[in-house]
């Protein structure tokens, strides 16, 4: 058979057995831009843990709006971290000395939740920065020089189990954008040092410091300050030091006696849950100051009045 023949029959041969082939499913127009934009707007990246000398840090990574989760729990045995994370996941909970938190993504959708059965107990103390939500389900304690210092979106301790404390010369320092929360028996207590709580530091009114009627802060003498959009204080609040109540938002007016729209508004039920050395009420830049109410002290060593 000549090579001319054989080509023509092969592809005779051809035509008469069609390949199947599949079509591709057509995407919308939406779908196609949705494809576009994913991999640049809403990337889900794990958060990478890594631990150096006793740090564990978590590094958040995502980027955009995606939702990062990321879930600490202390067994008692490690330090387990689960959810969208990588790395060192499982660590022996007497190899940890610190927990640092960071956000090299920059998403807007972070969450860190302390769990377990058991309080972390940290000899480094904790840091955590750029997390948007940061959850204490579970207590954590700083010893000896170290510190809790967290700056978030939202802070909450909810239960009984979310106690805060530093039991030697740390300090604990809580800022967030819209909001601090201690819920049913939480508390936050310093060992004669300060605890600083920021509920709106990006100073636009919006962020309550709310604290339930089983919630305590308690610092020995060490000073309390307190700047927030508004105080919800149905918990009580006790150091021999000094209180302070500042407006997060400048030109914010302060209300004793009334909780009104748009103004710090302390009543006297809420003053009266404060034992403390002085009490100092206002700031550099707060507004007015109007007492609507009267206002009887019943906690108060001293009131220092209204420092302006
Ligand atoms: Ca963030
Ligand atoms: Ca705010």
């Amino acid at each position: 058979m000549g090579s001319s023949t054989w080509l023509r029959r092969f592809f005779q041969a051809s035509s008469t057995s069609p390949v199947a082939r599949k079509r591709r499913p057509q995407l919308t127009n939406a779908a196609k831009v949705r494809l576009l934009l994913q991999p640049l707007e809403d990337r889900v990246t794990p958060a990478i843990a890594s631990l150096s000398s006793g740090v564990l840090t978590i590094n958040f990574a995502s980027t955009g709006t995606s939702v990062e989760v990321v879930t600490a729990t202390n067994d008692g045995t490690n330090i387990v971290l689960t959810g969208d994370v990588t790395g060192s996941t499982s660590i022996p909970v007497a190899t940890v000395t610190a927990i640092a938190a960071t956000d090299s993504g920059g998403s807007t959708a972070q969450t860190l939740f302390f769990a377990g059965s058991q309080a972390y107990l940290l000899t480094g103390g904790l840091s955590s920065v750029g997390i948007d939500t940061v959850t204490f389900g579970n207590g954590l304690a700083a010893t000896g020089g170290a510190s809790i210092a967290v700056s978030a979106g939202v802070i909450s301790l909810p239960n009984p189990a979310s106690d805060l404390s530093t039991t030697g010369t740390g300090t604990i320092t809580l800022s967030a954008k819209n909001g601090i929360t201690l819920g049913s028996g939480a508390s936050l207590t310093a060992s004669n040092q300060t605890i600083a709580l920021n509920a709106d530091n990006d100073g636009d009114g919006t962020g309550m410091l709310n604290v339930v009627s089983t919630g305590t802060l308690a610092s020995g003498s060490g000073t309390i300050s307190i700047s927030a959009g508004d105080v919800d204080l149905n918990g009580t609040i006790s150091t021999t030091g000094s209180v302070t109540f500042a407006p997060s938002q400048a030109g914010r007016p302060i209300n004793l006696g009334t909780n009104a729209a748009g103004a710090l508004g302390l009543t006297d039920a809420e003053l009266d849950r404060i034992t403390a050395g002085t009490i100092e009420i206002g700031s550099t830049t707060s507004g007015t100051i109007t007492v609507s109410a009267t206002i009887t002290s019943t906690n108060k060593r001293s009131d220092s009045g209204f420092s302006r």
